[in-house]
């Protein structure tokens, strides 16, 4: 054994919060410490991320000094965020009325980066009665909370939700992620509203990714909102693995590579027809479909 692993018993565990400065932020379980890298870890190929949870040595002014990154169950890529929990994905039912087509891509691509989605539709006290089967249809295959940060409603589902998981705040500008947060954060205080200094692709663009500790545990990040998102670069038969609307059911369709679009023997197709699979969750998975056909086109 070397030096340093013989001298771990000083050291203690904690969870980056936020990096800035050159500076790492460190939460130890009752306080956040401004902490340095030891130098091999700066020349390390793999960076340190907010997320990361590390072993530090830690100094008697609240500082510290990181010395070892413990291993990673997953890595976020936007925005980069290791060990990420789960993603909240959240929506306004109305202001704005939700797009399902960039709602589809969200999910699609917490799917990918294994992340689970926790679907958050906001702002119900503006919502419209015919908007009850909008989101039920999503109920079925997803963990749904219905929120109002102006009302408190369903906040405390949100809460429970997010008990001692690292999770993201991630949807388009202006459904509320912020509200959300300062609601169930006491003392917290995001920014919020419109805001109207645009900054090429999006008004946050210096801003930096922070871990907000939760008084019963665990952590949230709020994000940016962005309003567009591209689907993932992936071929089309691994689409249907990404809808567990469509992959929970056992499928035996007569071409093995079937995309379970206008192939004959399809049982896909058929489970829609009988009312077995959801059909607002098979137009949807159509539409990602096409559009990742178009894309090879050209
Ligand atoms: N009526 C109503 N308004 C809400 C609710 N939640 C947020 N708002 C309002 O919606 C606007 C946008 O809220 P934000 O919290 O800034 O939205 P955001 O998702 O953080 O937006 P970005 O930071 O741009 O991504 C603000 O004017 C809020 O007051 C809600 O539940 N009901
Ligand atoms: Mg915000
Ligand atoms: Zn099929």
């Amino acid at each position: 054994m070397n030096r340093v692993l013989n001298n771990r018993d000083n050291l203690i565990e904690g969870i980056v919060v936020k990096a800035y400065g050159g500076f790492f932020y460190i939460h130890d379980g009752r306080d956040v410490r401004e902490c340095t890298l030891r130098g091999r870890l700066r020349h390390r190929k793999q960076l340190v991320l907010v997320g990361d949870r590390v072993l530090m040595a830690p100094s008697n002014d609240k500082g510290g000094v990181v010395e070892d990154v413990l291993p990673r169950h997953s890595i976020l890529t936007r925005p980069k965020v290791a060990n990420v929990d789960q993603a909240v994905i959240i929506f306004s039912l109305r202001e704005p009325e939700p797009n399902q087509g960039l709602l589809e891509r969200f999910i699609i691509m917490a799917a990918l980066n294994r992340i689970l989605p926790i679907i958050c539709f906001n702002k119900v006290d503006l919502a419209v009665g015919c908007q009850v089967e909008f989101v039920s249809s999503y109920r079925e295959n997803y963990n749904v909370v219905v929120t109002s940060a102006k009302t408190g409603q369903g906040l405390s589902d949100l809460k429970a939700a997010l008990n001692n998981k690292i999770s993201v705040f991630a949807g388009p500008s202006g459904v509320g992620k912020s509200s959300i947060l300062n609601s169930l954060i006491p003392g917290l205080k995001q920014k919020t509203g419109a805001v109207s200094t645009r900054l090429g692709t999006g008004r946050h663009t210096t801003r930096h990714i922070e871990l907000i500790p939760l008084e019963e545990g665990g952590f949230v990040a709020d994000t940016p909102g962005f309003s567009n998102l591209d689907l993932p670069n992936i071929k089309p038969e691994e689409l249907a693995g990404l809808f567990p609307g469509i992959s929970n059911y056992q499928t035996n369709c007569y071409f093995s590579g079937c995309l379970h679009y206008e192939e004959p023997g399809c049982s896909i197709k058929k489970a829609v027809e009988q009312g077995e699979i959801d059909e607002a969750c098979y137009r949807q998975y159509l539409e990602s479909l096409g559009q990742l056909m178009d894309r090879r086109r050209y």
